[in-house]
């Protein structure tokens, strides 16, 4: 899988200018306070390219995201209805109080939605996310920035997770959440997909 992953990410990232990720992945543990901030304020904001239902598949390709504070994660919908909402570890298929929600405004039949989804990591916690339409979260559709490997909360156990989540995804209000999530015009509607 891990593979799969790596040649996944590395297609998309051929397919966007200007991406670099971190290959190693982060310490977090899950503990509660911030982590220090490794951003200098002298790099560029990096930006991490997503795809959401691409091809027609139930998945965030990559769905695990190593990102650096202040690093911005954009998501690309392909065909279908998809959606981006943040959840706890705990309740992969349900919005956390206060998460983002991007909302059902990404639609498209073929290729990708004219508009993308923006977040912005603002700090080192693991950020747990899904897509909101009906049972797309217990088919799998879910993903992670920073993955907390050393406390076990991975994105492998966070899937298994939500594949045991029973029905459609439970949503509250649309919300930009503490990632300021936001919407945008897709710079590159034709590449990748
Ligand atoms: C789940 O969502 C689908 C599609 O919107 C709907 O047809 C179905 O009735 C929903 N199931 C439940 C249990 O709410
Ligand atoms: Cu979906």
């Amino acid at each position: 899988m891990l593979t799969a992953t790596k040649t996944l990410a590395t297609i998309l990232l051929a397919a966007a200018a200007a991406i670099t990720v971190s290959a190693a992945p982060t310490a977090t543990s899950g503990g509660t306070g911030k982590l220090p901030s490794r951003t200098t304020g002298d790099e560029p904001a990096v930006t991490h390219t997503v795809a959401a239902g691409r091809g027609g598949l139930l998945e965030f390709q990559p769905f695990n995201i190593e990102a650096e504070v202040g690093s911005v994660i954009e998501f690309h919908f392909g065909p279908r209805s998809h959606s981006v909402v943040q959840s706890s570890f705990e309740e992969p298929c349900v919005q956390l109080p206060g998460g983002f929600n991007s909302g059902f405004n990404f639609a498209v039949a073929e290729g990708q939605a004219e508009n993308v989804y923006q977040l912005t990591v603002k700090d080192e916690r693991p950020v747990w996310f899904f897509c909101g339409q009906a049972a797309h979260c217990a088919a799998g559709m879910v993903g992670s920035i920073n993955q907390a490997v050393d406390s076990g909360n991975t994105i492998d156990a966070f899937i298994a997770k939500a594949r045991a989540f029973p029905g459609n995804a439970t949503l509250l209000a649309e919300s930009a959440g503490e990632l300021d999530g936001r919407v945008l015009p897709n710079p590159d509607p034709l590449a990748g997909f």
